[in-house]
């Protein structure tokens, strides 16, 4: 069967907004095959991400835990006081619990999440368990310029990104996301964000390919939802998971092998897979502490803090608009 030729395609993250269907249909009739990251988040999705969160071979969480628990107080003593509290991208509140105790005089915490549902209750929870504070929700997909509330227009401002969630995008479009944060929260302005570094190649590798298959379930649940979500035949059983530390490129690849020559159809469009050819799912991207504060510098944030583990596996910065 003829393989159609769509359109280029789309970024792997930060692209334009486009749907599912269309992002999925010109991932897959591009040359190399792709799929982006953001997609892998369903019901099911999250829920494989919380486990591998857990898992012993997946260092970020728990280390980026360890250090906003070591060093909460020194982070929370560099945001300016009586300051709004922007989380982009909040997703569950637990990181931002170990910087709250050491915040009493907050303005407000603004998490900021483009799943409507999950933001409302977590804001719910988070008000319950800090009931002096003002949880001022926003929905948005932080990838986008999105307005803060009115009457927070005059408190200063400090942004939280953790997660090393900044890796998921190339580093261009990286600084561009990092330039639109200093928009957004305006001079004067403090960032922290938690970036994950490089590091033994076996280390990064287990770590996006454990040995319990907790990430290959992850990978594999994007055919899940594209079977499901948009009428497609994907068969399971026919497609591998694959990840790998890239040294050149300072990035973890993720992919999904075709184990066979087969033709998968999406809403009616035909695609060939050669035997071995893959779908790039994710990229991961790695810093170097001195890596990391040239892109923040290259977006307009100045370089005023870092605090690592012990072992040198993650980082949190904080910057300066
Ligand atoms: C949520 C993007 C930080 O890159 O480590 C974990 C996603 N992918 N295992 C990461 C992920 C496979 C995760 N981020």
């Amino acid at each position: 069967a003829p393989i159609p030729h769509l359109a280029p395609a789309a970024p792997l993250d930060g692209g334009p907004d486009r749907s599912f269907l269309q992002d999925v249909l010109s991932g897959l009739g591009a040359p190399r095959k792709q799929l982006s990251a953001k997609y892998f988040y369903d019901r099911r999705g999250s829920e494989l991400f919380e486990a591998i969160t857990r898992l012993p071979e997946y260092y970020p969480t728990r280390t980026e835990l360890a250090i906003l628990d070591r060093d909460g107080p020194e982070i929370a003593a560099g945001l300016p006081p009586g300051a709004a509290l922007v989380e982009f991208g909040s997703g569950s509140t637990t990181k931002v619990r170990r910087l709250l105790p050491h915040l009493p005089d907050l303005a407000a915490y603004v998490p900021v999440d483009v799943s409507e549902e999950f933001l409302r209750s977590e804001a719910d929870e988070l008000g319950r368990d800090f009931p002096r504070l003002r949880v001022e929700p926003v929905a948005a997909d932080f990838t986008r310029p999105f307005g803060l509330p009115d009457d927070l227009k005059d408190a200063p401002k400090a942004g939280f990104f953790p997660g090393s969630t900044l890796g998921n995008f190339e580093p261009e479009a990286a600084a561009a996301l990092l330039g639109s944060f200093a928009r957004t929260l305006g001079t004067g302005s403090t960032l922290i964000v938690g970036i994950d570094l490089v590091k033994d190649k076996a280390v990064l590798d287990a770590a996006y390919d454990d040995a319990a298959g907790v990430t290959a379930d992850f990978n594999l649940n994007l055919l899940t939802r594209i079977n499901r979500e948009l009428g497609a035949d994907f068969d399971l059983d026919g497609f591998s998971h694959q990840a790998f530390f890239d040294e050149n490129l300072g990035r973890i690849e993720m992919h999904l092998v075709s184990r066979k020559s087969q033709l998968v159809t999406v809403a009616g469009v035909p695609f060939h897979f050669a035997s071995g050819e893959t779908i790039h799912t994710e990229n991961s991207y790695k810093y170097t502490v001195p890596g990391f504060r040239a892109l923040a510098r290259a977006a307009g944030w100045e370089h005023a803090r870092v605090w690592t583990d012990p072992d040198g596996l993650f980082s949190v910065h904080a910057l300066k608009a």
